[in-house]
């Protein structure tokens, strides 16, 4: 795929465009069982990419392992979450499908500069939330060198290159060597998703049922985009063929352009969560599939030759060169996007605390928002002063939920009865 032809650019049509929040009860319904069915099968497997060096971030740790902070349990970290999901998935499918032995093969990407402490946090992690690390497989992607401006090779020391890992597309060729075991595992449909998301629906069955039903390859979760200028890519069609305009790519018009409701013509962002079927991934891992290189311009550390210090760069000093997860979308023959609403799947860390949008408090509010919306449609309503965090060991997407839940606030677990007598100005509806 070279560069985009905006004049041949159109939006996704209609009917590949399925808008989770306006499906009828009995759809969701049925979606949502027959995930879980290839979930008690053993069909669906979960791809993590958390290979990035996460710069915008500027943690020293993998942004994966990082405590959020929500007292949930002692590592909290995305990882955490995102494994616990995963263990509470496995429970609702023996429940749904109880001769069932269901599985969820989790697979994570990493890089060199990911890859060890990525390693030692899961096996905390793991434990933690009843899942063994035979159901999980490590990969890593490759690394490849940077240059600086005037495209020479950056030095990471005297003796060795800068190299940077060679972005999210590079999936593909880091999952080669593992294809034959997967297949060997049963796993028939992939849920990829980006380690930051904290609302990430991991290997949601309503969107694995709905992409079954609809015997569609390949899928895109997508929210709709109200501002041009917002850091996602858009999904649309160039020539007939899906591709992601990414958002240093999409020139302004196109961003900007509105259809007669006045809503943006190009609204489907891309949030980095897809989905595959076997056959797709297979087809697209394969060696004679290439993927473009993209540049983007970055803070690359390299060693000052006269001090033999390494030097960390405050602005962006050099190009990496990266290969996108969503590169592979023309080769669908049958795409969906699956919209969904930003509110209830999609606050990603990106940035650092100052930032004040995509951090870590952002995400925090975010789940506490989404924690409550369970509540209350649970009929509970607890006050607004303390933050209130579900575990997703207890609830995947708000079900199940009672009085006698337990939920984190303040770093401390405590039953909702507990907190609803504390606040005696609190009722229950339920
Ligand atoms: C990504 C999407 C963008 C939008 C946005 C929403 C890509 C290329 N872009 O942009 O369209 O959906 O997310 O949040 O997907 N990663 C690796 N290896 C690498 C580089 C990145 O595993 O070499 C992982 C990284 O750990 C993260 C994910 O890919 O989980 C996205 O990386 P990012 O945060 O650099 O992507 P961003 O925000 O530029």
């Amino acid at each position: 795929m070279g560069n985009p032809c905006f004049d041949q650019i159109s939006p996704i049509s209609h009917d590949r465009h399925i808008v989770k929040a306006d499906l009828d009860l009995e759809t969701k319904n049925k979606y949502w069982s027959l995930g879980l069915k290839a979930i008690s099968r053993g069909e669906v497997g979960a791809i993590v990419m958390a290979g990035g060096q996460a710069t915008r971030l500027g943690a020293v740790e993998p942004k994966g392992t990082l405590s959020l902070g929500l007292g949930l349990s002692s590592t909290d970290s995305l990882f955490w979450h995102q494994a616990a999901r995963i263990a509470r998935l496995l429970k609702l499918a023996k429940k749904m499908y109880p001769d069932s032995s269901p599985t969820i093969p989790w697979l994570v990407m990493t890089s060199d500069s990911t890859g060890e402490e990525t390693r030692k946090h899961l096996i905390k992690v793991v434990k933690d939330v009843g899942l063994s690390m035979d159901d999980i497989i490590i990969f890593d992607q490759a690394e490849i060198p940077c240059f600086d401006f005037n495209g020479k090779f950056m030095l990471r020391s005297r003796s060795s290159i800068a190299t940077a890992p060679d972005g999210n597309g590079g999936m593909y060729a880091a999952l080669r060597p593992v294809i034959p075991k997967l297949k060997d595992l049963g796993v028939k449909y992939f849920h990829v998703y980006c380690v930051d998301n904290i609302l990430c629906r991991v290997a949601d069955p309503h969107l694995i049922g709905c992409v079954i039903d609809m015997d569609a390859d390949c899928a895109g979760t997508t929210v709709e985009k109200t501002n041009p200028s917002e850091s996602v890519g858009v999904v649309c069609l160039e020539s007939g063929h899906v591709r992601v305009l990414e958002y240093s790519e999409i020139p302004k018009e196109l961003a900007e352009k509105r259809d007669p409701n006045g809503k943006l013509s190009f609204r489907a962002g891309s949030v980095a969560m897809h989905y595959f079927t076997m056959e797709f991934l297979e087809k697209v891992c394969d060696e004679s599939v290439r993927l473009p290189f993209h540049v983007a311009k970055k803070k690359v550390p390299y060693v000052d030759l006269n001090t033999d210090q390494l030097v960390k760069p405050t602005e962006p000093n050099g190009i990496k060169l990266e290969q996108f997860v969503f590169d592979v979308f023309p080769h669908a023959k049958r795409f969906l996007v699956w919209e969904v609403l930003r509110n209830e799947e999609f606050s990603p860390l990106k940035n650092a605390e100052h930032v004040g949008r995509d951090c870590v408090s952002t995400c925090r509010r975010d789940f506490d928002v989404e924690c409550r919306r369970w509540l209350s449609h649970s009929g509970i309503e607890l006050p607004k002063h303390n933050p209130v965090y579900i575990s997703p060991l207890d609830s995947y997407e708000g079900e199940g939920l009672s009085e006698d839940t337990r939920v984190a606030t303040n770093g401390i677990i405590k039953e909702i009865r507990e907190l609803l007598i504390e606040n005696g100005d609190v009722h229950n509806n339920s």
